[in-house]
């Protein structure tokens, strides 16, 4: 069935594909258009083979019926759904690669709040398993733009809780368990006896799931294949509105989890996931880990994992991610890549086999092994790296730091502001970004001033605009952006970074470590100043 439909206005992917409040999604003709807009962006869905599931979020069921329905009029061949419209978003990266298909729907916005008067969204992957490039997004959106028509298939709903095959028409859906391709995969990557050995030696662990689809993942994985006690993963159901927890895997958000690993009696190893299980955030025994730290240990030790014993072809991170990889790959003779915040800017570095690992300081790391960040993979490599090193994590963290150095780090993010007061801080500061090389603060000479352009090694695309930096001459380095994935108003994000080279000094609290660049910052930028806020909202 062809129905006449008008653009809508707004359909632009973030950083993380289209998010927006779930009651606008919702709203008549919003998701048709925007799915119809990338079956027509990307060459039609004529014959093809799609990858479809979701993060378990509000309206999760009911866009994947509506997606089902069009995929069907629009003339695919098939759709691969994870059992309950349920797959992680690594998942759903493992299951486009292994089944060749052209490409997958992911419904989740992430880490935002899910419910009905929260956040929906949905991401569109390529054939490489990776989320789509900014070629195919800006093409996507540029489709909404001039849309007309949406084909939907008048049928049926499907029965989402059947594993196995079911006809919408001539198009096949295939329902499969959202878990065991996942599964199967880790399994070939880590040392499963090794870290069952492990926890069978009385190993504790907890890992918080926060209500989202981690759940039955790390359920499987962890109790289930390695042993791990029972209830050693909390928040383990997936749940329409996360339980009311904010699936943002950080200190402010995972406190239940933090406040137990800095307690009496505080297991070995904890671990929490976000809401479509792409992130991580790993604490030691009253120790937390930043990201850009776990990226830096994992990179220096990921060869004790078997899925990486061959060593790594190349380390990549974001730009704002801290420098503390780079050190790694410099020691290990390999590859080093700064790359603009988004995984999208991944996929070309993992296809051409220059990068092995990569990660971001918002809590995301993954490899070659899917073409998303993955949380569980994470986790999965900590526990393999501490079943063999037989050290904790926070010995082997402040390991890390005698032989490299240690990166201090924090993001401070100041939220909801109305727009024009964010992009007043921002061009405030581009305009001054010429004439600071040179010039002194901080007790320290400002090295470079850019706003970060970035070159694609592999395809030489080019993008613009990524971030603002002032790199210091002891390789310290503020970073402002705006984010890309909220849905109200604009959230700033400030990038701290202090280099301290050791052997003193490495012991510091963080903040007050980072204490030189915050108000460097402020004099800058003026953040405070023209916001009027006293403090960022979010520190991680
Ligand atoms: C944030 C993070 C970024 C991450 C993105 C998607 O984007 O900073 O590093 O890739 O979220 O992560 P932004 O534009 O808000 O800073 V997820 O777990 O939402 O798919
Ligand atoms: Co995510």
């Amino acid at each position: 069935m062809r129905v006449t439909t008008r653009p809508i206005e707004g359909q632009k992917p973030g950083t993380s594909g289209l998010r927006k409040k779930t009651k606008v999604f919702m709203s008549k003709g919003y998701l048709k258009n925007f799915i119809q807009s990338i079956f027509d962006a990307t060459g039609g869905a004529e014959g093809k083979t799609y990858v479809l599931g979701g993060d378990g979020r509000y309206f999760n069921v009911e866009a994947a019926q509506t997606i089902l329905k069009m995929a069907a009029a629009n003339g695919a061949k098939r759709v691969i759904v994870g059992q309950g419209a349920l797959l992680s978003t690594p998942a759903a990266s493992h299951l486009i690669r292994r089944n060749g298909a052209d490409g997958g729907i992911i419904l989740s916005a992430s880490h935002n709040p899910g419910g009905p008067d929260a956040d929906f969204g949905v991401k569109f992957n390529g054939p490489n398993g990776g989320p789509a490039s900014e070629a195919v997004t800006e093409a996507i959106f540029a489709r909404s733009g001039e849309i007309d028509a949406y084909c939907i298939a008048d049928e049926r709903d499907i029965d989402l809780s059947k594993i196995g095959m079911q006809h919408i028409g001539c198009m096949e859906v295939f329902i499969i368990d959202p878990v065991a391709d996942y599964a199967r995969l880790m399994e070939s990557l880590f040392d499963f006896p090794k870290i069952r050995a492990m926890f069978a030696g009385g190993f504790r662990m907890r890992f918080d799931a926060m209500c989202a689809v981690t759940g039955p993942y790390a359920k499987e994985i962890l109790e289930g294949r390695l042993g791990a006690a029972p209830g050693t993963v909390v928040h383990a159901e997936p749940l329409p509105d996360f339980g009311g927890m904010h699936p943002d895997p950080n200190p402010t958000w995972a406190h239940e989890l933090m406040d137990e690993m800095f307690g009496a009696d505080a297991p070995d190893f904890g671990a929490a996931s976000d809401g479509d299980g792409d992130r991580n955030m790993v604490v030691g025994q009253g120790i937390y880990v930043s990201p850009s730290d776990s990226l830096a240990v994992l990179a220096a030790n990921a060869h004790l994992a078997p899925g990486y014993r061959a060593g790594l072809k190349g380390v990549a991170r974001s730009m704002p991610t801290s420098c503390a990889a780079d050190r790694v790959a410099e020691a290990l003779g390999i590859g080093a890549y700064e790359t603009p915040t988004g995984w999208k800017f991944f996929g070309n570095l993992l296809d051409a086999g220059r990068a092995t690992l990569c990660g971001e300081e918002s809590f995301g790391t993954g490899s070659d092994h899917v073409r998303e960040k993955d949380g569980l993979w994470a986790v999965l490599l900590w526990l393999n790296i501490l079943a063999e090193r037989k050290e904790s994590v926070g010995e082997i963290l402040k390991a890390h730091w005698r032989k490299f150095g240690r990166n201090y780090y924090s993001r401070h993010d100041y939220e909801a502001l109305p727009v024009e007061v964010a992009n007043e801080v921002m061009d405030g500061l581009r305009a001054r970004l010429p004439g600071l090389p040179g010039t002194d603060l901080a007790g320290r000479t400002i090295s470079s001033a850019d706003d970060f352009a970035y070159a694609d090694p592999v395809d030489g695309s080019t993008s613009e605009r990524q971030g603002l930096r002032v790199v210091f001459g002891d390789g310290s380095r503020i970073v402002l952006r705006l984010s890309g994935t909220g849905t109200e108003g604009a959230t700033l994000r400030l990038y701290l970074e202090r280099y301290a080279a050791g052997p003193d000094g490495l012991d510091q609290e963080v903040q007050a470590a980072l204490a030189p660049m915050i108000r460097a910052a402020e004099e800058l930028a003026g953040i405070r100043a023209v916001t009027g806020r006293e403090g960022p909202d979010v520190v991680t």
